[in-house]
């Protein structure tokens, strides 16, 4: 496979609402992001991804855009945003955008002008249906609602919302909307940005068949439907091949085999993905099933696609509280995560705040959550009769507003976030864990972050090399193998809260990073440690 500049990048997302507030309105802004581009450098990131900025009704926190072209108040102005794109890439830093192109909000003058009578010259930009039997056309479901048909009694006809109801889903069989959208894709390009990250790109295509599913909780039906290839290799035509861009498309409902279909070099679809076998369906740490993900993937798509490593984003509860250990060994458990996502085969992202090992947080009552998906969920069990309380503890860890409290800067009051009322409250262990206190450790989980990054750009075995898993039956102890050229690198995991014997020969390989301070040969509780050896003169 060819090399490239993305396929050596380290991301770092930018959920900017929670990151910086620089006008004490209680929000984060992109003129915070620009502050704060020098401690993105200087963690070692090569690439900014910043979560929707456009003019929206903010009812799915942006993701439900009412004006492609212009920036929502609360993010600053288009000046904000241009002199950010500058100053990132004078230091170095890439910046690549969210492209939310499935749905818009239910406000976009689109839908104002499709709704407002059945020949509208736009009514065909989104996807209505009669009503069957006089309800809803079948029994699929949303993301975030009941239904994915929600009716508009004007015309007396269903529309299609993949997502909340206030989300009204694109018809991509519209070619003047594709234009549309190719024409949107190009003035942001056109500005200089370096590529996108692409929301729920493989439900474009919607299924022709209506008849009901088995089971409508499972939401495949919405995804990889036919014609979504087609509508990719037009972007690619149209527009992607035309710049130096990187895309990252967010691909659930994939096995390795369909998820190659969008990142195969050879389609020209996309540069790579994010799967959602791990944060989708994996609730909790299952090391087997962790390991066989990551061979299944590394055999699937091996020579001929990309892959991309998360554990954590604005839509899944922080790593270390999810799939380590944010108590007494948060610190060690923190390093070995982030050594997992920076030596396993693809590109590393990086979710705000992780870099310090940022925890996750429930809050006491369903009052305390602004998430559209967890509320709506919330609300349609109990109007089921389910039980208020067994309801929302079952939604608290997999609730996305987890991950979406504001960033821990320092131990001033609400975490050097902001002088305002957050708009989300501030996770009450900030006092101790915040930035300031991290970039004055030495052994700090920001200062492993930065030798791992720089190790990874400085051996491009751990970016090209092979991978080989070690231990694929051991439930505790992960170690796997990265080879290029003549050089070794064997990454050895104790992800369990116990010491452990190392079980396999490291016989003359030299450790180059450690997690914690250790010489015996038996791991302590978390501990990583990454081995070298020249394997060939
Ligand atoms: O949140 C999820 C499950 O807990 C994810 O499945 C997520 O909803 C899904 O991956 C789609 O996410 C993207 O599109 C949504 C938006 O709410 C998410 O924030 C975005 O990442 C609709 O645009
Ligand atoms: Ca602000």
């Amino acid at each position: 496979m060819k090399r490239t500049w993305w396929k050596e990048a380290v991301v770092y997302q930018v959920y900017w609402r929670s990151f910086l507030d620089t006008n004490g309105d209680g929000y984060g802004d992109l003129e915070g992001v620009r502050q704060k581009l020098p401690y993105i450098k200087e963690l070692g990131a090569d690439v900014v991804w910043l979560n929707p900025f456009y003019v929206s009704p903010d009812r799915d926190n942006g993701y439900d855009i009412a004006d492609y072209y212009q920036v929502m108040d609360e993010a600053g102005t288009m000046k904000d945003f241009e002199r950010l794109l500058d100053e990132a890439h004078a230091i170095g830093l890439k910046v690549i955008l969210d492209l939310v192109v499935n749905h818009t909000s239910d406000e976009h003058p689109w839908f104002l002008e499709a709704k407002a009578s059945k020949d509208a010259p736009k009514r065909d930009y989104y996807i209505w249906h009669d009503p069957v039997d006089g309800g809803v056309p079948n029994n699929w479901r949303s993301y975030f609602a009941p239904s994915c048909w929600e009716l508009d009694s004007q015309s007396g006809q269903y529309y299609y919302h993949s997502f909340a109801v206030e989300q009204p889903d694109l018809n991509w069989e519209n070619e003047e909307l594709r234009q549309e959208i190719y024409r949107m894709m190009r003035f942001w390009l056109d500005k200089g940005i370096d590529g996108f990250r692409m929301d729920v790109i493989n439900l474009l295509a919607k299924r022709k068949d209506l008849s009901d599913v088995a089971n409508p909780y499972d939401l495949s039906y919405l995804a990889n439907n036919p014609g979504i290839h087609e509508y990719l290799q037009e972007m690619h035509e149209e527009v992607l091949q035309h710049y130096d861009c990187m895309t990252v498309g967010e691909i659930p409902f994939v096995t390795p085999a369909e998820g190659l279909l969008y990142v195969d070099e050879s389609r020209r679809e996309l540069d790579t993905l994010f799967h959602f076998q791990i944060a989708d369906e994996m609730p909790t740490w299952d090391m087997l099933r962790f390991k066989a993900i990551q061979r299944d993937w590394y055999e699937g798509l091996n020579g001929r696609g990309w892959n991309s490593q998360f554990l954590n984003n604005h839509d899944h509860t922080r790593q270390v509280t999810r799939y380590g250990n944010d108590g007494e060994h948060r610190v060690a458990s923190a390093k070995l995560l982030a050594t997992l996502t920076h030596t396993l085969p693809g590109m590393p992202y990086i979710y705000q705040g992780e870099e310090i090992g940022m925890t996750g947080v429930t809050f006491d009552s369903i009052d305390d959550y602004q998430d559209i998906a967890m509320r709506n969920r919330y609300a349609e069990e109990v109007a089921n009769g389910r039980d208020p309380e067994e309801v929302f503890a079952s939604l608290q860890l997999l609730s996305r507003d987890n991950s979406r409290t504001p960033m821990q800067w320092t131990d001033e009051p609400q975490a050097g976030f902001t002088t305002g009322v957050p708009w989300m409250r501030v996770n009450p262990n900030y006092y101790e864990l915040n930035v300031a206190t991290d970039l004055e450790r030495e052994d700090s989980v920001f200062r492993y972050y930065q030798q791992l990054i720089q190790l990874r750009k400085s051996h491009e075995t751990l970016i090209y090399g092979t991978f080989e898993d070690l231990l694929p039956e051991d439930e505790f102890l992960h170690a796997y193998v990265r080879e290029l050229d003549g050089t070794r690198f064997t990454i050895v995991l104790n992800h369990s809260d116990e010491p452990r014997d190392l079980s396999i020969d490291v016989e003359g390989d030299k450790i180059v990073l450690q997690n914690v301070k250790n010489d015996e040969a038996r791991l302590l509780p978390h501990e990583a440690r990454i081995y070298m050896k020249k394997t060939a003169i």
